[in-house]
C-alpha cells in the first residue's frame, strides 16, 4: 500500500513541480501539500499570504448598475438636514452644501473603490488555474469586442479619482458664496456636476465590468479536493458525449468542431464498500475541455485551457479518439496521434486511458488505424476501450476504468 502511494505521489510531482516553479510554493503548495490548511487555520502573519482558494472568480463582487447607483446617491443627499445649532444663515447653509458635496462625492466613489481593490486584490490571489481562465477569458472577450478588462478598470478608476477631486474642490468652493441665495444655487449646480462627471465616465464603463463580473461568475469551479479526470482529444471527437454519459455533467453536444469552448465540469460520485458492509461516497469531478490539435505543437486560447488544466490540476486523464469517417476532415489520425504524442510526452506519469469513442460507425477498413493505437498504448502499457456514447456499447468497461483511475488519484490527493 505505501509503495503504491509513493508511486502515485511521484505520478504528481510533475505537476507539484510545475506550481513551484511558476508560482511561490507557499502560494499554491500548501494548499496541496496541507489540504486542511485551506479550510481550517488562517494565518495570522501579514506577511505570509493564505494559500488561494477555489473559486475567488465566481465571488467577486458585482458593481450596482450606474443608474440605480445615481438614483440612489440622489435620494440619501435630498433629505440632509442643516445643522440648528448654527445661528447664521448663511454659515448654516454653507455647511450643509459642503457636506451634501462631500456625501455625494463618497457615495459615488466609495462604492467603486471598494469593488476595484476586491477584485484587484482577488485577482492578486488566484489559484494558477483560475489565473489560466481569466487570463484567456480575457483574451477571448478582446477579440470579440476588443474590451480588456484592467483597462477599463483603470478607467473606472481614472474617473473616480476625477469625482473625488472635483468633490473636493467643490465643497470648499462653498465658503466663497457670499449670500445664503448663492449657497443654494451653488449646490444645485456642484450637485449636477459631480452627476455629469459620473455619466460621462462611469456610466459608459462600469456596464463593462458587469458584463466581465457575469463571464467570470461562469467560469468553472474546480475542487481541489475531488479526485478528477479530464477527458482530452482532438475537435468533434465525441468528448462531451462521453461526459454527458458519465457524470451529471451536460456541455453542449454539437456536429461540429469547438462546439466546447471552455472546461464544463461534471459530477460522479464514487461509491466503495468499507470494511464493515457500510458505504463511502467520494464525491469526484469529470471534466470535458476544448478540442486540441496541437498542430506544429502549438497551441490557441482554448486548447492552451485544455494543456493547462491537465498541467496545474491534478487529474487523471482519458484521451478519446475518433477514427470513424465522419470526423476525419478537422481530425485527421495523424492529427489525433501527434495530438496525444505531444501531450503523453508532456504529462508522462499520469494515470491515463485511451477510449476509441463511435465505434457503432466504425467500418471493417477502419480496424488498422484501431490496430495502430492498440500499438502506440501498447507500448507504455496504457488501457485502450472501444466506446459508443450513442448505444452504449463499451460504456460499462470504460465505467470501471473511469473509477479506476479516480480512485488513484483519490489516494494521492488523500496523502498530499
Ligand atoms: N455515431 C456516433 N456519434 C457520436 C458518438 N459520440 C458522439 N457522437 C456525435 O459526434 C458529434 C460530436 O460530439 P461531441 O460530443 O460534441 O464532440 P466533442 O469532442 O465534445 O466536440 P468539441 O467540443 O467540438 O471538441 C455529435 O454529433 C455527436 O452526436 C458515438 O459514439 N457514435
Ligand atoms: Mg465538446
Amino acid at each position: 500500500m505505501f509503495m503504491r502511494i509513493t508511486l502515485l505521489l511521484l505520478v504528481f510531482l510533475p505537476a507539484v513541480h510545475t506550481f513551484t516553479t511558476m508560482y511561490r510554493p507557499t502560494k499554491f503548495l500548501s494548499p496541496l501539500l496541507r489540504p486542511s490548511r485551506l479550510f481550517s487555520t488562517p494565518r495570522s502573519s501579514s506577511s505570509s499570504r493564505p494559500p488561494p482558494k477555489p473559486g475567488l472568480l465566481q465571488q467577486l463582487p458585482a458593481f450596482q448598475p450606474p443608474n440605480e447607483h445615481l438614483n440612489a446617491c440622489q435620494k440619501k443627499i435630498q433629505y440632509m438636514k442643516p445643522d440648528p445649532l448654527i445661528k447664521n444663515a448663511k454659515l448654516r447653509a454653507q455647511k450643509q452644501s459642503s457636506l451634501k458635496l462631500q456625501t455625494l462625492t463618497t457615495l459615488l466613489s466609495k462604492p467603486l473603490n471598494e469593488r476595484q481593490k476586491r477584485w484587484h486584490q482577488t485577482f492578486q490571489n488566484l489559484h494558477p488555474f483560475d489565473d489560466v481562465v481569466l487570463r484567456l477569458t480575457i483574451s477571448n472577450r478582446v477579440k470579440i469586442d476588443g474590451i480588456e478588462l484592467f483597462s477599463t478598470m483603470s478607467k473606472v478608476d481614472d474617473g473616480r479619482k476625477r469625482i473625488v477631486k472635483l468633490g473636493k474642490e467643490l465643497s470648499g468652493e462653498v465658503k466663497k458664496c457670499e449670500r445664503t441665495k448663492d449657497v443654494n444655487d451653488f449646490t444645485d449646480d456642484a450637485v449636477d456636476q459631480l452627476l455629469k462627471l459620473y455619466k460621462s465616465t462611469i456610466s459608459p464603463t462600469l456596464p463593462y465590468l458587469n458584463s466581465y463580473h457575469k463571464l467570470l461568475r461562469t467560469t468553472p469551479l474546480y475542487d481541489f479536493t475531488s479526485p478528477t479526470l479530464l477527458l482530452i482529444g482532438a475537435p468533434n471527437v465525441g468528448k462531451s458525449s462521453l461526459v454527458r454519459k458519465l457524470s451529471s455533467g451536460k456541455p453542449e453536444v454539437n456536429d461540429y468542431s469547438f462546439t466546447t469552448k471552455s472546461v464544463t465540469i461534471g459530477h460522479k460520485w464514487l461509491i466503495k464498500k468499507d470494511e464493515w458492509g457500510g458505504e463511502d461516497r467520494v464525491r469526484c469531478q469529470v471534466m470535458d475541455s476544448p478540442g486540441v490539435l496541437l498542430r506544429e505543437g502549438k497551441a490557441n486560447d482554448m486548447e492552451e485551457l485544455t494543456v493547462k488544466s491537465a498541467e496545474l490540476l491534478p487529474t487523471a486523464v482519458m484521451f478519446v479518439w475518433d477514427l470513424s469517417k465522419g470526423n476525419q476532415g478537422t481530425s485527421s489520425f495523424e492529427v489525433q496521434k501527434k495530438a496525444r504524442e505531444t501531450l503523453r510526452e508532456k504529462f508522462p506519469r499520469r494515470p491515463w486511458f485511451d477510449v476509441i469513442t463511435k465505434v457503432d460507425v466504425l467500418e471493417e477498413e477502419d480496424q488498422n488505424m484501431v490496430e495502430e493505437v492498440e500499438r502506440i498504448c501498447g507500448r507504455n502499457g496504457e488501457k485502450l476501450h472501444m466506446v459508443s456514447a450513442i448505444t452504449g456499447e463499451g460504456l460499462e468497461e470504460v465505467e470501471v476504468e473511469v473509477e479506476k483511475v479516480l480512485t488513484e488519484v483519490g489516494e494521492v490527493l488523500q496523502v498530499l
